[in-house]
């Protein structure tokens, strides 16, 4: 017989592609054990975490069962399997085919740009440069990204029900604050995350709210 536990998540408070994962999990309402890895000290390298996960990143997800699982793409889409309730993905073929587009525009063509890793190899600890850098990929990629919006999205990214990708969305236009994005030119981006971050799923799944964000960045009210 198989020892159930609860899932445990490996991930970082600032990490985007974490994120999505704390959102999904919020969304299916499964509790989980918290556990940091940060990547701002290198804490993904080190010999005892790649052992788990040998890509060196966040996040890691662990099943109840004990199964080990990386890339949010396939942790999103076993939660999905497992835990039916509150579906991530539209039933009909084509529609669930735009909310994989939209997926993969982040996950595969905006996101790896702007990636820690990326950016510390070519630019080391040079914010200004690190920022100028980041900034640009997000906003080509949200420029293309808008115009597929304008023919999906209703309330969300694709019509009127929450998928994958406002759970792809909203983390990305987090990452777009924090490298100084201008937001101006992406308005059905910008009100969709903006209504996103009124569910509680997604605004306790935000980085802020998270037991590793640090003290010295909280402001004192
Ligand atoms: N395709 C991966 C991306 C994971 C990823 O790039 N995670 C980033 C944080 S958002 C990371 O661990 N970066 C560490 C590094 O680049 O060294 C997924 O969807 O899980």
């Amino acid at each position: 017989m198989t020892k159930e536990t609860k899932p445990i998540l490996y991930n970082f408070y600032r990490s985007s592609a974490s994120y999505r994962v704390r959102i999904a999990l919020a969304w299916k309402g499964i509790d989980y054990e918290y556990r940091a890895i940060d990547i701002s000290t290198g804490m993904q390298k080190s010999e005892e975490y790649v052992k788990l996960n040998p890509s060196a990143k966040v996040p890691l997800f662990i099943t109840k069962e004990g199964n080990i699982l990386s890339q949010t793409v396939a942790i999103l889409e076993y939660l999905d399997n497992v835990y039916p309730d509150r579906p991530m993905m539209p039933r009909e073929a084509f529609t669930a085919a735009q909310v994989r587009s939209i997926v993969q525009v982040i996950a595969c063509d905006i996101h790896p740009l702007q990636n820690t890793g990326v950016l510390e190899q070519k630019w080391g600890s040079d914010m200004e440069k690190k920022t100028e850098c980041a900034s640009y990929w997000i906003a080509k990629g949200f420029t293309g990204l808008e115009q597929m919006l304008a023919k999906t999205a209703g309330t969300y990214c694709v019509g009127d029900h929450i998928t994958m990708a406002d759970m792809f969305l909203a983390p990305m236009v987090t990452n777009a604050h924090r490298w100084k994005v201008d937001m101006k030119p992406f308005p059905i981006i910008t009100r969709i995350s903006d209504t996103l971050m009124t569910l509680p799923e997604f605004s306790q799944a935000h980085p802020t709210n998270q037991p590793d964000y640090p003290e010295e960045l909280k402001t004192s009210a």
